[in-house]
């Protein structure tokens, strides 16, 4: 089968082309394909053709935080309820995840999601003049 497709057999690239079909060829014709110029009225049989239409998935972003050693933990927890819409909880463990591995993903959003999220955290943090680091990256 034609196409890109991803790890999980997935098709990530749908091709829509319309090409000439035989086998529809060969059979009876409706009255409104048997003339279809209306300059030239009952003359021009058009070719029968099949569409195979394939769909493409917009590409997603990953959002991360980076770790430092300045931004207090209660303030990335409240950016992670606040601008990702986690509970307490869920924003507790990320964050901690972030001050032990160093990044975690907190979310994957479409390109626009992604770069407002970054821009909303990055600027928060600027104005509370911690040095907590935002970053997107496809997927
Ligand atoms: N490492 C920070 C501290 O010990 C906490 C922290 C967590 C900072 C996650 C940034 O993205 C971050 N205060």
């Amino acid at each position: 089968m034609a196409g890109v497709f991803s790890a999980t057999n997935r098709p990530i690239l749908r091709l829509s082309t319309t090409v000439p079909n035989p086998q529809e060829e060969r059979l009876p014709r409706r009255p409104d394909q048997l003339a279809d110029r209306e300059d030239d009225p009952g003359t021009h049989i058009g070719l029968a053709t099949k569409t195979h239409t394939k769909t493409q998935r917009p590409p997603m972003y990953k959002v991360m935080l980076l770790n430092d050693d300045y931004t207090p933990m209660e303030f990335v927890v409240h950016i992670l309820e606040r601008f990702f819409g986690l509970g307490h909880a869920a924003a507790f463990e990320i964050m901690l995840t972030v001050h032990k591995k160093g990044l975690a993903v907190v979310g994957v959003f479409s390109f626009e999601i992604a770069e407002t999220k970054v821009a909303q955290v990055m600027d928060f943090a600027r104005r509370h003049q911690h040095p907590l680091q935002c970053t997107m990256e496809k997927e």
